[in-house]
């Protein structure tokens, strides 16, 4: 019987210049495979915890504390286990940790030997991630949601909304569909110049401009899309991602760009609005995580024709999801395995939002690595959806990279475009 021989982790470098952990598992029978975490900027409240060693090291964020905890506490209760239960190796980690959040060994710690778990285990068995993971059923190309003109709390620019993302919807495959969104990119770098507008990146690869509304990106973002030669809304829409959460000020939300402070009910007006006029398809985070109130009333309003997309909101936790699901709170879920600190957990969550009706959104974070581990985890899932920032920076590149390789290999495969909507 194949076991888990041994189990290490390491600091490495994620794409932001801060430390994160790398976690490399060892099997019986001489199998190696390794995984790195990712880390948010916008985080929500109730993630998982991400443990930083604090002191002046890295500025705090060391994670040799992590690190410390999987080579001892976690090698020593899955050392002798099956890698091909990952239920049981991830329920051992809980276990053992013994909180709802991993607040004693760190969901950074957990996640990375949980991810580098499967991938032994597939890698033994000489299968793909992703067929691994989801079985001769994972069959679903996503569409990517490429974000394009970065804000918020990513660029030091002046657009309060996070992030302006293009999602190729009116194509047969993924391929076709990536290398449309980067003829996207490349227009809207030369309309940004043109007009003298800064084109440096922000963290996810997209432009970060300063421009003087919520508004103009979008308008920036369709003329890139109408110069690429493509028709907005039919081969290419638009998503966005606000991280309301991060705009909570003063009893409102503070839109800085436009100096002024709105309600609820005038943000959700402001959606209506813009979604008459632009063809958008998903709003992430319309509103503040605490914020239900108002994401009731964004869900009567905009439910039917647009994906409501609860991130910070959900966290990609089972329990608030259902929370979300009984009192008709959105209608998408934003899946990142490192809010909630397993695989296991993660697939759970999915399932819930599955059985309900919910679209679930693979994501990244805007701290990441060259790890693709989500690439191979969307197709397991069926997801349906990934967003893994734009088509520029190697850590957001090797994403839709690995999505190329896989589709070439996956046989019977949809690539769903304007029918998920
Ligand atoms: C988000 C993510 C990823 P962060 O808000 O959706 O784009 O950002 O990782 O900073 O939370
Ligand atoms: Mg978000």
């Amino acid at each position: 019987m194949i076991f888990i021989d041994n189990v290490v982790a390491m600091e490495v470098m994620d794409s932001r210049g801060n430390p994160t952990v790398k976690a490399t598992v060892t099997l019986s029978d001489g199998t190696t495979e390794s995984a790195v975490v990712p880390s948010g900027a916008s985080t929500g409240k109730r993630e998982a915890l991400e443990l930083r060693d604090g002191g002046t090291r890295y500025m705090g964020k060391g994670v040799l504390t992590a690190v410390e905890n999987v080579n001892t506490q976690i090698a020593d209760v899955l050392m002798g286990m099956s890698p091909f239960n990952q239920a049981a190796v991830d329920a051992e980690m809980k276990r053992l940790d013994g909180t709802e959040n991993y607040g004693t060994l760190g969901a950074n710690a957990v996640l990375g030997v949980s991810m580098a778990v499967a991938r032994a285990a597939a890698a033994s068995l000489e299968m793909p991630l992703y067929r691994y993971l989801g079985g001769a059923n994972a069959m679903v190309m996503p569409v990517p949601m490429l974000n394009i003109i970065n804000g918020g709390s990513h660029a030091d620019n002046s657009v309060d909304f996070q992030e302006y993302m293009i999602m190729p919807i009116g194509f047969d495959d993924f391929s076709e569909s990536l290398r449309a969104s980067a003829e996207v990119y490349h227009n809207l770098k030369k309309i940004l110049k043109d007009a003298d507008h800064n084109t440096a990146l922000g963290d996810e690869g997209g432009f970060a401009p300063d421009l003087s509304s919520n508004e103009e990106p979008i308008q920036v973002v369709m003329q890139a899309i109408e110069k690429a030669g493509y028709v907005p809304g039919k081969e290419i829409a638009i998503a966005l991602d606000v991280a309301a959460s991060e705009l909570v000020a003063d009893g409102g939300y503070r839109l800085d760009s436009e100096d002024r402070t709105v309600t609820s009910a005038e943000l959700v007006d402001y959606y209506v609005d813009l979604c008459e006029k632009y063809p958008i398809v998903s709003i992430e985070d319309g509103l503040s995580e605490d914020d239900w109130d108002g994401w009731k009333l964004l869900t009567e309003k905009l439910a039917d024709k647009v994906h409501l997309v609860g991130d910070d909101l959900f966290v990609t936790n089972v329990n608030i999801l259902n929370e979300g699901i009984q009192k008709d709170i959105a209608n998408a879920i934003l899946i990142k395995p490192n809010q909630i600190g397993s695989v296991s957990e993660t697939m759970q969550t999915v399932r819930l939002a599955q059985r309900n009706g919910y679209q679930c959104v693979m994501s990244h974070r805007s701290g990441e690595s060259e790890d693709a581990f989500i690439a191979d985890f969307a197709v397991a899932l069926n997801c349906g959806e990934i967003k893994t920032g734009s088509t520029a920076r190697g850590e957001r590149t090797a994403k839709y990279n690995r999505l190329l390789e896989i589709e070439n290999e996956v046989i019977y495969g949809e690539y769903l475009g304007a029918e998920l909507f």
